[in-house]
This record gives structure tokens, C-alpha cells and sequence, in this order.
């Protein structure tokens, strides 16, 4: 049994010394609370050796069953309440663990121990989630991707509730049930599962104009990550920093992914999503699991308090981002996730995120989406998982020891002992007691407020599409192209005329051009709204300049026997040296053996795998059984890989099925023969990951 007390927090900045002890904590916390079932003997939940558990107890064999079969009676109603209810949003999500390593001490900002000492570790537990899906929806979605860090700091939990978006749709957690209840399947058919695209939220969108900016995100390409190894997080709101003298300081976070921000193509997601619902959970477990770690690294935007005003927008607007090119982000820290889960259930799914869990020298401000998240995520939990003890829940539990005088509740597991529960009292020393500042105690900042009692937004909030544009304007050609297209299908699918040209008016605030594309593509009037003046630009906002890595990409091999040897053994081995990935996709899975006798092991079957599901293609070819199939399939993963602008390397041997395809030759597409076959022009290629400029019919 784990024990519960003894031990104190560290809080006086010498977590340092206990770097290596801090890292494991968590897990050492969680292995006490793991069971292994190998090798032991059934028994009842109150330990009772099981003598049969195929066969219920009867009078006589083909007679009634009897109600004293007692582990019939717990088995089904254990089973029958297996389920707790999904979360209301965000419920199709995946997890693993890691650690936070802080490059650069934070302590002139911030009194948080974790963000005191350069070189720190804190474990940490990431949940990354779909919004709009049910738990059993499907990964590649159009959607909003949830980005939630718990760090199990030595003072308590803190947690960074994000997207991979940097602002919202709404301003105000009023408004929050309505946009939901607008996304979620309509209630009188409950259609379209995890789709936006359908008429209450496009009618949720036109009439709630606060919604442009982010919607514009929506639109964009980040809404179908390639990985969520490759996308950005986002604090989204505006936090405080507070450091020893009491300084605050206004702070936004970021999470950069090393890997660069990368993309799928719709017809591609779409296309995943039956092929394989599970693609980016799959892909960050096998990661994982083969020690490829995905790391992000941690920035934060700083504004001094006095200079709250400054800007042509409200820092307390979560419809509003401080361009990177203003707020430079100060990157301080890498998270790498470097352990799967051992339970999805029992970890991932109890865990209980709650942007209300905040340290020491971390603050809120009146940002008032963030005002009402702080009610509704411990509101939430209470309710999903079952009472208010979910903190004692393993995967909930703080790496430091909690007293307190809360007691009972469902599912209580700790057995506080001793008679006094209340405070103050004499018969218990007046303990717990307690903290002053200085002893770690959190204070809430000292923030000067006055105001009339009124419910009203402040008018600072009430431009809607400067920001919009700028993110229009920040946009390369290719991913205005995907915006507007994007539009059009999620426009398109929408019935009702009124609310198709409302989003088509309330766009061309946005750009009349795109507008006017969108409202051509869906069917009404030219849109008839005035453009935003603004002209400039944010480069940080765009895709296009991200980091470009091999590692961890996959390849498909289509190949049958009669390979060329050298030349593929080579080009197989460099990729591996690049860390790329490679599968060998034939006619039937087994072996193929070169012209000079090399084997290969095919791994999949044109019906096993999809072209989706690789991020390039080796079309080396040869010949198979039947030849006219094995052709017309290579033939079907080519056109495909071609149509969603991904690299692929063509073999001496592949030419002929290259040819008799509707692919043609340009960018990243490398014909090779026996003496470029291992040349590093299909590495780059891969890296790059997709050619927009490539000619599509
Ligand atoms: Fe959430 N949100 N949210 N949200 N949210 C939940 O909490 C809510 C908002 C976000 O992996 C719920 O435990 C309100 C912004 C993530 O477990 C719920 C408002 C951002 C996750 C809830 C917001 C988020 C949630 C559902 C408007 C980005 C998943 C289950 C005031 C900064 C966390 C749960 C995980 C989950 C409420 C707006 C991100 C109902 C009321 C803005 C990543 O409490």
C-alpha cells in the first residue's frame, strides 16, 4: 500500500541536487500502484480463490443459475460499469509520460520552483486530444488538437491545459456550451460525428463574429497534423508570472515541436481515418516505443505588467495573439515524451487536467475564458470520475504530500488518522496548518481591481478581424489555397443558404478575394462585407519555414522479385542511417529475392496498407504472380502519393510502372538508376514532406 504522508515538499529552489530522484518520482509513485496478473490464480475481488470461471452455478446442468454464484454476480457488474462518461469535449485523446528539462533559470520572473534552476528535471504527463469527437471517433478529423501538460512539480501539480492553436474561438466561458453544442453532432440525428463541417456550427460561426480569427486557424492546415509530434502547443491565454519581490509580469506559453510543424492533405486525412482511425495514436506509441521521443521545447512571451497597454490589442483577449515579431519567444526548456503509458484506461483516461492547478509564483488574469475554465475542469472531474477523491486517483496524485481537513467522499482511499478534521484547534496542535509565503504558501497576486458589478465585454475586445487578416496575410500561397478549399468543403456541406452566405459575408472582412472564391465554390451571392485594412504580416505564423527532419518518416518499398540488389540495399541503408523507416509492400507477405539472389522480408500487402499511410514511396517494382494486379495496384499507391504532393524515389526496376502512372516528373520526384541510388537527394526529399508547387491534375 502506498504511504500517503511523511516527507516535505521542496520549495526553497534546491530541487537541483534531487534532479535525478525528481525525474523518476512519478514513476517510482506510479509502480507502486501496478499489478502484474502473469502467472497468478483467479480469485474474487475479496480474494477468494476461483474455482471455475467458465461456468456458472446451476440447479443442475441445464437448470436455472443461482443467485449464490457470487463471482458470476461480481464479474458482470464489475463489467457492467466499466465505462465512466467520455469528457464533453476533447474525449478521443492519447497520453504518454516524460520529462521537462529547463535550460534557463526563470527566477527573475517567476518564483515556480520547476523554473528555477537551469538543467532542472520535472516529470511530466502529456494528453494530446481531438475536441469536437467522441471517444471512439477517428484521429484525423478537421479539429482543434488539445495540448495538456501536467507537471508534477515538488510543489504541487501544475498544469498547462493548451491547443495547437494560440487562440480561441470564443471570449467569453459564457459563450462556451453554445460553441460546443453548435460542433457536436446535431441533436436530432446526432450528424455529423467529429466534423465541423454542418450548418450549427457555421451558424454558431456567422453569428458569434468573435470566432474569426480562430476559425481561420481552423481552416488552415493545422487542424490535420501529420503528427502530434509535429505540431505546436499554445497556453492560449495570458497567465502571471510573480516573482520573490512580488513583480508580475504577463506570460504566454509555447511549445515547439523539434520536428518542425507538418501537415496532411484533407483528401489524405479523410482517406486515413478509415484506412486507420488510430493514425496518430499509433504513431506517437510506436515512437515511443522504438525510442524516437517526441520533444518540444518550451518558450514563453513576456510583457511587463506597466506595459499592459501598449498594444493595438487586449492582453486579456484569448481571440488574440502577441505576434511573435513584437514578443519575441524566449525558448527555456525541452519536454521530451519518452514513456507510453502502461494502461490507457487507468492513466490516460482518469487523468483529470485543470488549467485551476497552478504553483507558486504562476497566476491567473481576468482573461475571462480563462476565468470560467477554472470552475468548469474540477466541475468536470467531479462528475466524470465519480467524487471529489479523483486527486488521489495514481495518475492524479502529486509527486509532494497533501494534508488537509477535506475527508470522505466516494471512493476515499487514504485513511486519515487521528479525530480532529477542522481548523483552527488545540487538539491536534492547530495542525495541519498553514504556510506563510515564505514557507512556499501560495498567494494569490495582490491585482488592484474595482468595477461596477455588470455583465458587459470590454470594447477593447471588440475587434474581430485585424488578427484574422494578419494570419490571412502571413499565409504562403499554398496554404491559402488549402484555407479556401478548406472553407469550401466545410461550407459546402451546409444546407441552408442564409447561413452559407453569412459565412461567406462575414469572411470577406477577412479577404474578399478568398470570399469571393468560397462563395463562388458553395453557391451564393458575391459576399458583401467590408475588408480589414490590415496589411501586415506575421512570417512566425506560417508553416512554410519550419524544421524539416527525416527521422521517424516512413517509407513504403513496392517491390517485387528482381530487384536490382545493390542498388536497393544501398538506398535502404541509407535511409535507415537517416533513421527513416521502410516497409516493404508486395504482392503477398513473405519474401522477394533479387536478381543477385538478395531477400527481402515484405512486411505488408497492397490490401494490408494504404499509400496514405506512408509519408513517401521506393517504387522499385519487378515481377510478382500475377503481374497485371501487382502492376495495377503499384500503379494506384503511385497516383495517390503523387495527388498529395509526397516525395518518392523511383528504382531502375520501377521506371516502367512510374511511366504507365498519372504522376509525372518535377519536385520530389527522384528517378534513380544503380549509381544515384543511394544518393542524399531522396533523404532531403522525404524531409521536406511535401512539394506544393508539384503540378496536380
Ligand atoms: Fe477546455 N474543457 N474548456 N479548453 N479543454 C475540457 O475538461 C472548458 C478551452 C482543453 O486532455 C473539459 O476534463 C470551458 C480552451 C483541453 O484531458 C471541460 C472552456 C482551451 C482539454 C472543459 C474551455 C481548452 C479540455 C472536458 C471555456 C485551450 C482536454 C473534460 C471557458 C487553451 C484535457 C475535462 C485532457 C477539456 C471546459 C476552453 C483546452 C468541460 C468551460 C480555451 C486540451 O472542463
Amino acid at each position: 500500500m502506498e504511504k500517503h504522508d511523511g516527507g516535505d515538499c521542496v520549495n526553497d529552489g534546491s530541487v537541483n541536487d534531487s534532479r535525478d530522484t525528481q525525474k523518476n518520482r512519478k514513476s517510482e509513485q506510479l509502480d507502486q500502484f501496478k499489478v502484474d496478473n502473469k502467472g497468478k490464480k483467479i480469485t474474487t475481488n475479496q480474494g477468494v480463490k476461483v474455482s471455475n470461471d467458465e461456468e456458472s452455478v446451476k440447479a443442475g446442468v441445464r437448470g436455472p443459475t443461482l443467485i449464490e454464484g457470487i463471482h458470476l454476480k461480481e464479474k458482470l457488474m464489475h463489467f457492467d460499469r466499466e465505462r465512466i462518461p467520455e469528457r464533453v469535449v476533447h474525449a478521443r485523446g492519447y497520453a504518454a509520460h516524460g520529462e521537462f528539462e529547463l535550460y534557463e533559470s526563470l527566477k527573475d520572473y517567476t518564483t515556480a520552483g520547476f523554473l528555477q534552476t537551469a538543467g532542472q528535471k520535472t516529470p511530466v504527463f502529456t494528453r494530446f486530444s481531438n475536441v469536437a469527437g467522441s471517444l471512439g471517433s477517428v484521429d484525423t478529423a478537421r479539429d482543434v488538437r488539445g495540448f495538456a501538460v501536467k507537471f508534477y512539480t515538488e510543489e504541487g501539480n501544475y498544469d498547462l491545459v493548451g491547443n495547437n492553436i494560440p487562440v480561441f474561438f470564443i471570449q467569453d466561458s459564457m459563450k462556451f456550451p453554445d460553441l460546443i453544442h453548435a460542433v457536436k453532432p446535431e441533436p436530432h440525428n446526432d450528424i455529423p460525428q467529429a466534423a465541423s463541417a454542418h450548418d450549427t456550427f457555421w451558424d454558431f460561426i456567422a453569428n458569434n463574429q468573435e470566432s474569426a480569427h480562430m476559425v481561420m486557424w481552423q481552416m488552415s492546415d493545422r487542424t490535420i497534423p501529420r503528427s502530434w509530434r509535429m505540431m505546436e502547443g499554445f497556453g492560449v491565454h495570458t497567465f502571471r508570472f510573480v516573482n520573490s519581490e512580488g513583480k508580475a509580469t504577463f506570460v504566454k506559453f509555447h511549445w515547439k515541436p523539434v520536428l518542425g510543424v507538418h501537415s496532411l492533405v484533407w483528401d489524405e486525412a479523410q482517406k486515413i481515418a478509415g484506412k486507420d482511425a488510430d493514425f496518430q495514436r499509433r504513431d506517437l506509441w510506436e515512437c515511443i516505443e522504438n525510442g524516437y521521443f517526441a520533444e518540444y521545447e518550451f518558450g514563453v512571451q513576456l510583457i511587463a505588467e506597466e506595459d499592459e497597454f501598449m498594444f493595438d490589442f487586449d492582453i486579456l483577449d484569448a481571440t488574440k495573439l502577441w505576434p511573435e515579431e513584437i514578443v519575441p519567444v524566449k525558448i527555456i526548456g525541452k519536454m521530451t515524451l519518452n514513456q507510453n503509458v502502461t494502461n490507457v484506461f487507468a492513466e490516460t483516461e482518469q487523468a483529470a487536467f485543470h488549467p485551476g492547478n497552478i504553483v507558486p509564483g504562476i497566476d491567473f488574469t481576468n482573461d475571462p475564458l480563462l476565468q470560467g475554465r477554472i470552475l468548469s475542469y474540477s466541475d468536470t472531474q467531479i462528475y466524470r470520475l465519480g467524487g471529489p477523491n479523483f486527486t488521489e486517483i495514481p495518475i492524479n496524485r502529486s509527486v509532494c504530500p497533501f494534508h488537509n481537513n477535506q475527508r470522505n467522499g466516494f471512493n476515499r482511499q487514504r485513511i486519515d488518522v487521528g479525530q480532529v478534521s477542522y481548523h483552527k484547534n488545540s487538539l491536534a496542535g492547530n495542525t495541519p496548518s498553514a504556510s506563510t509565503k515564505e514557507e512556499g504558501g501560495f498567494v494569490h497576486y495582490a491585482e488592484k481591481v474595482e468595477g461596477r458589478v455588470i455583465q458587459a465585454r470590454s470594447e477593447s475586445f471588440n475587434d474581430h478581424f485585424s488578427q484574422a487578416r494578419l494570419f490571412w496575410n502571413s499565409m504562403s500561397p499554398a496554404e491559402k489555397k488549402h484555407i479556401t478549399q478548406s472553407f469550401s468543403f466545410e461550407v459546402g456541406k451546409v444546407q441552408s443558404v442564409s447561413v452559407k452566405q453569412q459565412v461567406v459575408d462575414m469572411f470577406s472582412r477577412v479577404d474578399n478575394e478568398m470570399a469571393a472564391l468560397i462563395a463562388m465554390n458553395v453557391g451564393v451571392n458575391e459576399p458583401a462585407g467590408e475588408q480589414s485594412t490590415v496589411e501586415q504580416s506575421s512570417p512566425a505564423l506560417s508553416q512554410e519555414r519550419t524544421n524539416r527532419f527525416p527521422y521517424s518518416l516512413k517509407v513504403g518499398i513496392i517491390i517485387g522479385d528482381g530487384f536490382n540488389d545493390q542498388e536497393v540495399k544501398e538506398t535502404i541503408e541509407n535511409l535507415s542511417k537517416y533513421g527513416v523507416w521502410t516497409y516493404a509492400i508486395g504482392e503477398k507477405i513473405g519474401k522477394v529475392t533479387g536478381s543477385n539472389g538478395l531477400v527481402i522480408h515484405v512486411s505488408e500487402t497492397f490490401s494490408t496498407t494504404a499509400p496514405v499511410l506512408f509519408d513517401s514511396l521506393y517504387i522499385v517494382g519487378g515481377s510478382a504472380g500475377n503481374q497485371a494486379k501487382f502492376n495495377s495496384d503499384s500503379i494506384y499507391f503511385i497516383n495517390e502519393t503523387f495527388m498529395h504532393y509526397k516525395p518518392m524515389s523511383i528504382a531502375s526496376t520501377g521506371q516502367s510502372l512510374f511511366t504507365a502512372s498519372e504522376a509525372k516528373k518535377g519536385p520530389g520526384i527522384i528517378l534513380s538508376d544503380a549509381n544515384t541510388a543511394s544518393s542524399d537527394e531522396f533523404v532531403k526529399a522525404i524531409a521536406q514532406q511535401r512539394f506544393w508547387d508539384r503540378e496536380i491534375y
